[in-house]
């Protein structure tokens, strides 16, 4: 048998191990009843493999924990802002920095700053507390995203991309003045992880200039994004990821970061800009709500962590076996029949829920309910991204009803080996064995904001 080279393989050993609590299913019925079908709402340490999310859960290296020990926790101008300052210029390119202390932290000074009751704000598919802060500046979220990003089986590689002509349109009907400004996510969550082309943002940078309308880039998952354009985009094969990211971030005027994904830490974010006046706001502005602008609600060792991470974020052999750890369980899923989002994008798998559960409405939450079963069948916990997730229309209060309705298996960065991988993908197919005699959810407790991360359920 010819062996197979496992061209994702890690690079790096583990050098401290966290215990993981076995359950039983009595006892996962019991925490899953308790938690109103709620993965949000499960206790930890009940949870065997916990693919909830890539947030904040990923391990950091010795080289960020040595970093730990060296912050600087003066109030005022710790050593590690600058240094944080120095790598968000040096790998991203803007000018200004404003550290956060996660990403909404960002997404709520920008929006205050820039968007005026009666706005609208395109976006490349909405993401849930971007534009719950868009909502709360006074703004209206547009999706101008391709319609292929709606369609989980279509294998274009760049799912991402914003529709310019759905732009155009919007220009023409609102007007370039009701527009503060274009918000582009790269890669796009709540489409599966899927990217943007450098292509497609150059000609979003010339459209929008020839408006006078910004580009605030959702920088998040950026170095995910670039590792694509360098396997899929023409051009870019043998440029190194750091220096894709930068190109990328130049055809935008800003950005706003949760560093608990790319940049590999527990807690971190920041706004950056090139606009003076916008910054000279924000800086302003992260006083009421956050700290001090040379520490934004962060320790001075957190800000340390995130600029090593930084430098780690775009590692060649990082980012390949990142995603190609992703791109093994997706694969798995998809040779076995399970139906994905295709292509498999960078920070989870998506599963499908409509093609998975077809026998249930979307307002039996069937995405919801296949995280509760997945949990219950092996204790590995997912993540609900269908109409829980999608909310409320601000204005009509009804649902907004998502044409995707998917459960995300998110990883955590450098966390899990190949047999917690091998696991999930079994307990997946055990589910999707005994699908049919799934049943639905009902809603017994709806919150106002956000609600996914703390509505109730009762079975049907
Ligand atoms: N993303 C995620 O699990 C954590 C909270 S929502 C369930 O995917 C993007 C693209 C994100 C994101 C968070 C934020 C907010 C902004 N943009 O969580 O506030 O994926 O650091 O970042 C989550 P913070």
């Amino acid at each position: 048998m010819a062996l197979q080279k496992r061209a994702w393989a890690e690079p790096f050993k583990i050098k401290m191990v966290e215990p993981l609590r076995m359950t039983t299913p009595p006892q996962r019925q019991q925490a899953m009843e308790e938690a109103g079908f709620n993965t949000f709402l499960l206790k930890s340490d009940d949870v065997y493999i916990d693919l909830l999310t890539d947030s904040g859960t990923s391990a950091m290296s010795d080289v960020q924990w040595a970093g730990m020990m060296l912050g600087d926790e003066a109030y005022a101008g710790s050593r590690n802002y600058y240094h944080l300052e120095e790598a968000m210029q040096r790998f991203y390119g803007y000018r200004y920095l404003v550290p956060t202390h996660q990403g909404r932290g960002a997404e709520h000074l920008l929006s205050s700053i820039l968007i005026k009751p009666g706005d609208t704000v395109p976006g490349n598919m909405y993401f849930t507390t971007t534009r719950a802060h868009q909502e709360r500046a006074g703004g209206t979220f547009v999706d101008i995203i391709v319609d292929e990003a709606h369609d989980p089986t279509d294998e274009r590689p760049f799912k991402g991309n914003v529709d310019l002509n759905k732009l155009e349109a919007l220009i023409a009907k609102v007007g370039a003045k009701r527009i503060p400004y274009v918000s582009v996510a790269v890669t796009v969550n709540m489409a599966g992880g899927q990217p943007v082309s450098m292509q497609n943002l150059k000609e979003l940078r010339a459209l929008t200039r020839k408006h006078g309308i910004r580009v605030i880039l959702d920088a998040t998952r950026a170095v995910e994004n670039a590792w694509f354009i360098k396997q899929r985009e023409k051009g870019y094969a043998d440029k190194p990821v750091a220096e894709i990211l930068k190109e990328l971030c130049s055809y935008t005027d800003g950005c706003t970061m949760s560093g608990k994904k790319d940049l590999l830490v527990n807690i971190g974010g920041f706004l950056a800009l090139n606009e003076w006046d916008v910054f000279e706001e924000a800086r302003n502005l992260v006083v009421l709500f956050e700290g001090l602008h040379t520490y934004g609600g962060l320790a001075g060792r957190d800000m340390e962590a995130m600029a090593r991470g930084m430098e780690e974020a775009v590692q060649e052999a990082h980012i390949h076996a990142r995603i190609g750890q992703v791109e093994y369980v997706g694969e798995k899923l998809h040779a076995l029949g399970v139906p994905i989002v295709r292509p498999v994008g960078g920070h989870a798998v998506f599963l499908d829920a409509k093609r998975f559960l077809p026998h249930l409405g979307q307002l039996e939450f069937p995405a919801q309910t296949l995280a509760a079963e997945l949990y219950l069948e092996g204790g590995v916990r997912a993540m609900e991204r269908g109409i829980v997730s999608a909310g409320r229309d601000a204005k009509t209060g009804q649902h907004h009803v998502p044409k995707l309705e998917l459960v995300r298996l998110t990883f955590p960065r450098r966390v899990y080996t190949q047999a917690h991988c091998d696991v999930t993908v079994e307990s997946v197919y055990e589910v999707f064995q005994r699908r049919k005699a799934v049943r639905g959810l009902k809603m017994t407790y709806e919150p106002k904001y956000l609600r996914f991360f703390q509505a109730r359920f009762e079975r049907l």
